[in-house]
């Protein structure tokens, strides 16, 4: 109900609120569905529309990463403990009826790991070429992300690899079971790794406050040292233009990462696969633009309404839809920037929002062309059609 409270102002959410609501079909009850839906609700929707060929090979990988994160999560689970499993957890997926119950009382996906022997048991079910790629994948993540556990985000060169263990390489593992479903051709591996990286730096800058409070942060010590000491002062009032001033740095670092996703999305051919990946690309961007230059991020967790997102969830059902979407906000952006006063860095944003408007002009017009030599195809074939028609009279 708060939802629709929160879309007062925004009546075409509101519509969206209500037709998501009566279009829910409940999904089949079996436990896996039971525990895609305790781990993420919204998302779990998006899976079940997969294509039926991946779908048990996706909501399986997304509950088997699901597992590892909520190891790495986990700060209640001793370093001594938790490294070694991060490393190992790609062989407990072979091990039936293996549960984990390590996990602190507050660790809101626990359940996840206390009933792991059914992912277990779903895992051993399906085609070896897509265990293949969900245990390579999750050996690769868990020793990232064990590596990680010792090692602080310092440079830009940290941050790229750590999102790249725990969001580039699902990126990646997605696009080697669409390629190995052929329901997509080859993809663009860097493209799908930045895929991951879009959604996981969104992620890092909405959990500032969420970290900081659990004692870590993934912010790049390399940005944020060069406005504070400590990033706890980023809270202090009279550090609002630096605070302003490193999150506008990462904003933009993130919005650099879109032309290459929009290029791998404009590459999808089945719809529901390219339904899967778009939904969270758009929420990022969403999510994006309401951070900019947003002081809040620093004060609390900062969300994109519940009716934004079912109206992103609804509507965007194709490429062009997609690129509609991107191209207001990059001027929605822009828009913002040329009221702010002072440079907070700006100039980094508004240059990433004039590079995402190139490219989907660039697309335009590379499809005009398309359309104009489909345009002539017809009337050739129309004009044989015809020939054959009046020859055979
Ligand atoms: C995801 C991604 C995801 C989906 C589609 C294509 C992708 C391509 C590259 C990388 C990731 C891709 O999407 C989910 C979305 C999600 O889980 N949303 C949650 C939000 C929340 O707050 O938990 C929801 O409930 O709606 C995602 O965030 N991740 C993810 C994990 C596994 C898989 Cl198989 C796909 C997590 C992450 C860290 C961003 C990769």
């Amino acid at each position: 109900m708060s939802a629709i409270y929160q879309s007062i102002l925004h009546p075409s959410e509101i519509y969206s609120l209500v037709k998501y609501k009566l279009l829910d079909e409940k999904p089949e009850k079996t436990r896996l569905n039971h525990l895609l839906n305790i781990t993420s609700r919204s998302f779990a929707r998006v899976i079940q529309s997969l294509d039926p060929e991946i779908r048990q090979a996706v909501c399986i990988f997304y509950l088997v990463l699901r597992g590892l994160d909520t190891v790495e999560d986990d700060m209640t689970i001793p370093k001594e403990e938790k490294i070694p499993l991060l490393r190992v957890f790609h062989e407990k997926i072979y091990e039936k009826g293996y549960c984990y119950y390590g996990n602190g009382p507050n660790e809101k996906d626990a359940v996840l790991l206390h009933s792991f022997d059914h992912v277990i048991e779903e895992f051993l079910k399906l085609k070896p070429k897509y265990q293949k790629v969900i245990a390579d994948i999750t050996k690769r993540m868990g020793n990232g992300m064990a590596d990680f556990i010792t090692k602080k985000v310092e440079t830009m060169q940290d941050y790229n690899l750590y999102t790249h263990y725990v969001a580039g390489l699902v990126g990646i593992g997605l696009t080697e079971l669409f390629k190995e479903s052929n329901l997509e051709k080859e993809l663009d591996l860097d493209q799908a790794n930045e895929m991951g990286l879009f959604l996981q730096k969104t992620n890092i800058l909405k959990d500032f406050v969420t970290d900081l409070e659990e004692g870590r942060l993934f912010w790049p010590k390399q940005v944020w040292e060069q406005y504070v000491n400590d990033p706890k002062d980023f809270v202090l009032p009279e550090n609002r233009e630096k605070a302003l001033s490193c999150l506008n740095d990462l904003v933009a670092d993130a919005l650099e990462l879109v032309p290459s996703c929009l290029s791998y999305m404009s590459k999808l051919e089945n719809k529901s696969v390219f339904h899967f990946c778009a939904i969270p690309q758009v929420m990022a961007i969403a999510t994006l633009v309401l951070f900019f230059n947003n002081y809040s991020v620093f004060e609390k967790s900062v969300k994109i309404r519940r009716g934004l997102a079912v109206k992103l969830i609804t509507e965007i059902t194709d490429f062009e839809k997609m690129k509609q979407l991107y191209y207001d906000y990059a001027l929605e952006i822009n828009e913002k920037a040329r009221n702010v006063d002072g440079e907070y860095n700006i100039g980094r944003v508004t240059e990433a929002c004039a590079n995402i408007v190139r490219w989907i002009r660039a697309d335009d017009q590379r499809k005009q062309v398309t359309r104009k030599t489909t345009g002539y195809v017809y009337y050739i074939l129309l004009f044989m059609v015809l020939a054959v028609v009046f020859i055979s009279q």
